[in-house]
């Protein structure tokens, strides 16, 4: 085998030996919690939780289960709104990632941190043309402190 081969290899072997490391649970102090989030082609956004405090910090792991591209957004109703209109200004563009949403491939999963800084009723919205408003929506609870 060359030799270029053998250090990728290896090189690789140090990539996901750190990624199983970081996937344990509750390593001391990591406050991060992860949120496992799901996509899929039926207008479903599935959250593993929907109940957190303000304060909290989550770590969503988002993972499109469908054949077509499609978006987490978190923001109140008015940003969602306010998303929608940037989405179909760019006429069906797909998003940047920012600090508020992430867009995922088809069979892919993004990672998007997140602090909640307000009490109240929140959504995580897909805004692909026309999945907001079949039901891609789903709501989350941030209680105060
Ligand atoms: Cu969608």
């Amino acid at each position: 085998m060359p030799r270029l081969t053998l250090v990728l290899i290896a090189a690789m072997a140090l990539v996901l030996a750190s990624c199983s490391a970081d996937d344990e649970a509750g390593t001391p102090g990591d406050s991060v919690r992860p949120v496992t989030a799901t996509l899929s082609d039926d207008m479903a956004i599935q959250l593993s939780e929907s109940d957190f405090a303000v304060g909290d910090t989550v770590r969503f792991e988002v993972t499109n289960s469908g054949a077509i591209l499609h978006e987490f957004y978190l923001g109140d109703v008015e940003a969602q709104e306010h998303h929608a209109e940037e989405m179909a200004d760019m006429d069906g563009e797909e998003m940047h990632d920012e600090e508020d949403g992430i867009a995922v491939e088809p069979g892919a999963t993004g990672t998007l941190e997140y602090t909640f800084e307000r009490a109240g009723e929140i959504l995580a919205g897909c805004h692909e043309p026309g999945h907001y408003e079949a039901g891609m929506v789903a709501s989350i609870t941030v209680a105060d402190d």
